[in-house]
């Protein structure tokens, strides 16, 4: 079976990969997506400075999925560009997730990281666990500001990780505003669905200990609300703009679901990050 995808004229060997944030922080961890069977390489969302993101404990897994309020942990983008040309030897497409504290980083992180030609760059919009800042997808007039911008550093093809959206009125606003920013060359959908709240019945407690407890959910339990956000931008677009479907995960039949939605690849965090890189392997052979 021809598992092969095309994004924004980028030819990936097989539909899956990881999505940012899971097993894509360090270069041993690059690297090993590189041997692995994933489809491409997405690296972790930089920022400027390195970071080493929010007290533990951040991470919290589940039967239905996972907890996370990682904050952004990650090498900062100038060792990113030294990592990234030496990526290129994999054989597959190289995607670099920017994102930033504040506008001036995601465009310092632009101009180095398009400097290097990673084949795409995913702007990420949507991180929900940086304490004070909210997800800047839920703002559409500072993502409009942001992505005029962002589109004339970009060289290279550029996507939007976007966060879920709940109302049909937001789905059509915000496509409509990526369509009048023009520049945007694929959607990654979806980020977690942020500040869930997890709590420990006996212990009396919240399970992860950033934000009070309030982190981003994934894995199966978000997989409905990631399906209707890669179909109501594919109804929208009409497949005009190619859609990375992220979010649940965990079967061939889950891709399958993403896929007959309007995803033309998809990415794994939760069954990445729980499985191991094996996963790449059981799902292509599931499909
Ligand atoms: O690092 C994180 O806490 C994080 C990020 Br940047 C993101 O985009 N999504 C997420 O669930 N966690």
């Amino acid at each position: 079976m021809n598992l092969s995808a095309n994004i924004a004229g980028v030819t990936l060997p097989n539909c899956i990969m990881n999505a940012a944030g899971a097993r894509c922080v360090t270069q041993a961890e690059l690297e090993a997506l590189g041997r692995s069977h994933a489809g491409a390489i997405v690296t972790k969302s930089m920022t400027p400075l390195s970071r080493t993101g929010n007290p533990e404990p951040r991470y919290y897994s589940f039967p239905g999925g996972s907890l996370n309020s990682m904050g952004l942990p990650n090498l900062g983008y100038p060792a990113y560009a030294q990592i990234i040309p030496s990526l290129r030897s994999f054989g597959k497409p190289v995607i670099a997730s920017i994102a930033g504290l504040t506008e001036q980083d995601f465009f310092d992180a632009a101009e180095a990281i398009n400097a290097v030609k990673p084949d795409l760059i995913e702007v990420n919009l949507s991180c929900p666990n940086l304490p004070g800042k909210p997800q800047i997808g839920y703002d559409i007039e500072a993502s409009q500001q942001l992505l005029r911008r962002l589109r004339h550093i970009i060289s290279v093809p550029m996507g939007v990780k976007l966060p879920p959206y709940f109302d049909p009125v937001h789905h059509s606003s915000v496509a409509s505003m990526l369509e009048q920013v023009g520049g945007v060359s694929f959607l990654s959908l979806i980020n977690s669905v942020g500040n869930g709240l997890i709590v420990d019945p006996d212990q009396e407690c919240v399970v992860i200990k950033p934000k009070g407890g309030f982190g981003g959910l994934g894995g199966k339990i978000i997989k409905p609300v990631a399906l209707a956000n890669v179909r109501a931008f594919w109804k929208f677009f009409q497949g005009r703009l190619p859609i990375i479907g992220t979010g649940g995960i965990e079967t061939g039949l889950d891709i399958f679901e993403h896929v007959l939605c309007g995803a033309s690849a998809v990415q794994i965090g939760t069954v990445l990050v729980e499985e191991g890189l094996s996963a790449f392997d059981r799902l292509a052979g599931e499909l």
